[in-house]
């Protein structure tokens, strides 16, 4: 029970990666606040936890791009599910793989604002908080894709670059204080992301993981428990995590 006594938020829990941790966070002791866009998703998350490990979840439906809806949302939380000891920037996402001259600049704005703004937005409304309780983990879910940019990925590049430099930015702003700010920085897990990207296309998504034993989002979050885990003194800036058969963004070897 590792993280007994702990309230955390995390964004993007309604699938892949961000639910993962909210069950891994459950199963260690920890109160959740659950956001996302599909509510019923969320409920169904928070009822299994309490059946399970007798979690107490607070559930947040939530557009983390809409800075209205942020501070609606986290302003008006209920009085025992204020005090925020984790927050968790998970929710995320790419659309496409065009290159910039054939890309939807619609979807350009949904990339950029989900994955930099709402991540920002989201730390603004929780950060004070952390820091008037004297103390704090924010730990950002970065990518592969902010450190090496690839054919195909250049705005979903450009995001997670940027999220790579908040990540940084937020640990200088907060190295005076006892706040931890930490990133996880996957290649490829195999997730609702593809169908994101691809747009639905399942077949499409598939591909991205064929041939190959691709991270599971647990995989994640058990990385993401440890770094939370850690005692107060320690601080994890950085965790780059491949499958074994990933070697960078564009390397991958697949058993045909
Ligand atoms: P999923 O598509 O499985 O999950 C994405 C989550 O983000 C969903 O819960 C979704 O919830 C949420 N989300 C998306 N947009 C918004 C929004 N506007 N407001 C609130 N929540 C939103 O993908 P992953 O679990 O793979 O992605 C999680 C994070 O991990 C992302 O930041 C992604 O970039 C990153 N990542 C993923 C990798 C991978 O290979 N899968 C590798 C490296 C990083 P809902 O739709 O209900 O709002
Ligand atoms: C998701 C992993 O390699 O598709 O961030 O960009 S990748």
């Amino acid at each position: 029970m590792m993280l007994r006594g702990k309230l955390a938020l995390i964004t993007g829990a309604t699938a892949g990666i961000g639910q993962a941790i909210a069950e891994v966070f459950a199963r260690e002791g920890a109160r959740l606040i659950l956001t996302g866009r599909r509510e019923a998703r969320l409920k169904n998350l928070a009822a299994g936890l309490a059946e399970q490990f007798g979690t107490d979840s607070f559930v947040l439906p939530l557009d983390i791009s809409s800075r209205e809806q942020v501070h609606t949302a986290l302003s008006t939380l209920p009085p025992e599910f204020q005090d925020i000891d984790i927050l968790v920037n998970n929710a995320g996402l790419a659309r496409g793989v065009e290159k910039i001259q054939d890309g939807d600049p619609a979807e350009w704005d949904e990339v950029l604002r989900t994955n930099i703004h709402g991540l920002l937005y989201v730390t603004r409304a929780i950060l004070p908080g952390m820091i008037r309780r004297g103390g704090g983990d924010i730990l950002n879910i970065g990518s592969i894709a902010g450190h090496e940019v690839y054919p195909g990925g250049a705005v979903y590049n450009a995001s997670k670059f940027a999220v790579d430099a908040l990540t940084k930015g937020m640990r200088i702003d907060t190295v005076d204080l006892p706040i931890r700010i930490s990133s996880i920085d996957p290649g490829l897990v195999e997730t609702e992301f593809s169908v994101v990207r691809f747009r639905g296309d399942r077949e499409k998504a598939a591909n991205v993981y064929k041939n190959i034993e691709p991270l599971k989002p647990a995989d994640i979050a058990e990385t993401a428990l440890f770094i939370v885990s850690r005692p107060a003194h320690v601080q994890i800036a950085q965790v780059i995590i491949f499958p074994t058969c990933q070697a960078s963004a564009t390397l991958v070897h697949r058993n045909f």
